[in-house]
């Protein structure tokens, strides 16, 4: 008997060489910060637990609140958390093991992770991310890379046009609506701070029941592929370059499958 299995699966590429740097809409501005529990209104039911694990769901239509706790701060990659990687391969995969393509570097990182926290919700949710800032000096923004933002302009994550930057120790929240379904992704938009790691997946899945749906038999979470270029050093080392090589940036030696490669 033939049998066809057909599974949606979210891909995206970030290539930052060739990325824009700025993005966004200048609006009327609102600068409050509401306390979380004034966030739950009458539509939509809570989900108190952190980062968001009761809204990884089968979408059913009834909207949810989804709150994140995300940590920015200076990390590593081939840390002691990655034990024996690359020798035991299972080792990579531990707990705040940052293995990237196994070349030790300094990195930036959410919740010491790369990709940093994946955020699966419905559309319709409401999105809460509080971010704090643990960088020693450095100012911080994220910016959720193809929300329209329509009603939430404040928190498009646009450091001077949208907002104030995040200043060191501080917590800034992010609240919009997951207005359209589809793959998405969010990184920090201060500096090059983005090509160093802060970025991760955003989906947004709609009613089983829609008709493009009826394609698939699977939308499974762990069917999320995050691909993206990666250097040997930090950033800043290459731009605007040392003169004798302007391009250093732009060629990466490695590129890397939801936060794993490869360097020969
Ligand atoms: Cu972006």
């Amino acid at each position: 008997m033939f049998f066809r299995l057909m599974f949606h699966l979210h891909v995206f590429a970030v290539f930052y060489g060739v990325a824009g740097l700025v993005n966004g809409n200048v609006a009327e501005l609102d600068w409050s910060v509401q306390p979380l529990e004034s966030l739950s209104n009458k539509s939509h039911s809570r989900s108190s637990d952190s980062n968001g694990k009761l809204c990884l769901r089968k979408c059913d239509g009834v909207p949810r609140l989804c709150y994140y706790k995300f940590k920015l701060l200076h990390y590593t990659t081939m840390s002691l958390a990655c034990g024996k990687c690359p020798k035991v391969k299972s080792d990579c995969y531990l707990p705040h093991c940052v293995a990237a393509n196994g070349v030790p570097r300094g990195i930036t990182t959410i919740n010491r992770m790369i990709p940093g926290p994946s955020i699966q919700v419905c559309q319709g949710d409401k999105i809460v991310v509080d971010l704090k800032n643990h960088l020693p000096s450095d100012s911080a923004s994220i910016h959720w890379h193809g929300m329209r933002q329509k009603g939430t302009q404040y928190y498009d994550g646009i450091p001077l046009i949208t907002q104030c930057p995040i200043g060191p120790g501080e917590t800034f929240r992010y609240q919009f609506y997951a207005e359209d379904a589809g793959t998405f992704f969010y990184h920090s938009h201060s500096g090059f701070q983005k090509q160093d790691g802060p970025m991760g997946p955003l989906i947004i899945r709609e009613n089983p029941n829609k008709e493009f749906n009826f394609h698939f038999d699977e939308d499974l979470p762990e069917h999320v592929m995050l691909i993206q270029d990666w250097l040997n050093f930090l950033v800043e080392e290459s731009f605007p370059g040392d003169g004798a090589d302007r391009l250093k940036g732009f060629r990466a030696p490695s590129y890397l499958i939801n936060g794993r490669g490869i360097f020969t």
